[in-house]
């Protein structure tokens, strides 16, 4: 057993803080540890905040770990900022916007200090949410910044997913609509003391309205018809126990509208444990889990094993001496001869 296992049962800080470093940084032996830990896991409900930079995820996420300690429940926060990894600006800033929060042994306020040295940021998340979960966390929120790729894989590794939204973001939102609407399960239009708000939530709406099609510019355009299709489209998706996702007006600042935006959280969680569909997403989850982690295992064990052909095939391409499909062909076959 993980020396560090009992130490993050027991909820001692230095240790869960260590385990929270090994797994972020993927030393040799963190699996160790999260196999030590995985037994006491499975309680936490992991909460994804996400949305443009500034939208007010972090201000919210403070609001929600109020209102979450005032029902006695723990609560551990991962910040994730892959806009400034070196910076640590955006952490620092985070950091004392929930300082009200540190002197509170039942909340754990962690950034993830690596890119995710294996595997990316979201197996660097899923990991150290699930220290979280076996130090007891009942509630994990993962704040990420954006909805590239990169953060659409991490709020993959939570059970509900917050998109935050501001007025005023109008580009953002359209160049990033249809990742946003594949992740989102509850959306908050924040700061809505803010002109815009009206037309930001009528955009959402529109976007849902309109399910999972991809929704081109011209969605504007014809929104007129979004009441007659929110009506249809949104009643009978909900009819066939498909979520569709609720948008909250908040202003974060004035913990206005959160403790209803924690509300319907609290709905997708129960619609995750007591559908059908819900209970499908979850599985398909621990599918691609299991598929990152295998994939990441195989990446492993290939490099060992293969190390400096890797380099020389690598060379080999730069110099345009070979295609990278036939060097990977070649890779592949002498992984398999051993
Ligand atoms: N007017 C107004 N300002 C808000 C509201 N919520 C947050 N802000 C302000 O907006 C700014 C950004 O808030 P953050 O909570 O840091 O936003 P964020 O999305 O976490 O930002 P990043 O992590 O840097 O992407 C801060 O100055 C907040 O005080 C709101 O509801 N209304
Ligand atoms: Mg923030």
């Amino acid at each position: 057993m993980h020396p560090l296992v009992a130490g993050v049962l027991a909820r001692e800080l230095r240790a869960t803080a260590r385990a929270c470093r090994l797994v972020d940084d993927a030393v040799p032996g963190h699996r160790e540890l999260l196999k030590g830990l995985f037994p006491h896991t499975g309680r936490a409900w992991i909460v994804g905040v996400t949305g443009n930079p500034g939208a007010g995820k972090s201000t919210l996420t403070d609001r929600l770990v109020a209102h979450l300690r005032k029902q006695g429940r723990r609560v551990a926060v991962v910040a994730i900022d892959p806009t400034s990894p070196y910076s640590g600006g955006a952490i620092l800033g985070d950091r004392i916007r929930m300082q009200r929060h540190f002197a509170d042994p039942d909340v754990f306020i962690r950034s993830l200090a690596t890119r995710g040295a294996l595997g990316g940021l979201s197996r660097s998340a899923r990991d150290v949410v699930r220290v979280f979960d076996a130090w007891g966390a009942d509630v994990v929120l993962i704040e990420t910044v954006g909805v590239g790729q990169d953060e659409l894989e991490v709020t993959r590794a939570a059970h509900s997913t917050l998109v935050v939204m501001a007025p005023g973001m109008g580009d953002d939102v359209q160049a990033s609509k249809a990742g946003i609407l594949e992740c989102a399960d509850v959306f908050a239009v924040n700061k809505a003391d803010r002109e815009g708000a009206d037309a930001t939530v009528r955009d959402l709406e529109v976007m849902i309205a309109l399910g999972g099609e991809t929704v081109s510019a011209g969605a504007h355009s014809r929104s007129h018809a979004a009441g007659a299709l929110d009506v249809a489209g949104a009643s009978v998706r909900h009819a066939k126990g498909v979520w569709v996702p609720p948008i909250q007006r908040c202003v974060a600042t004035k913990d206005e509208g959160t403790a209803e935006l924690l509300a319907h959280l609290e709905r997708h969680r129960a619609w995750l444990e007591g559908t059908e569909a819900g209970r499908a997403r979850r599985a398909e989850r621990a599918h691609e889990e299991l598929r990152a982690t295998l994939r990441d295992a195989l990446v492993e064990e290939a490099v060992a094993r293969l190390g400096s052909a890797i380099d020389e095939a690598a060379r080999a391409v730069s110099e345009r001496a070979i295609d990278p499909y036939s060097a990977c062909e070649a890779l592949v076959a002498r992984f398999r001869a051993g």
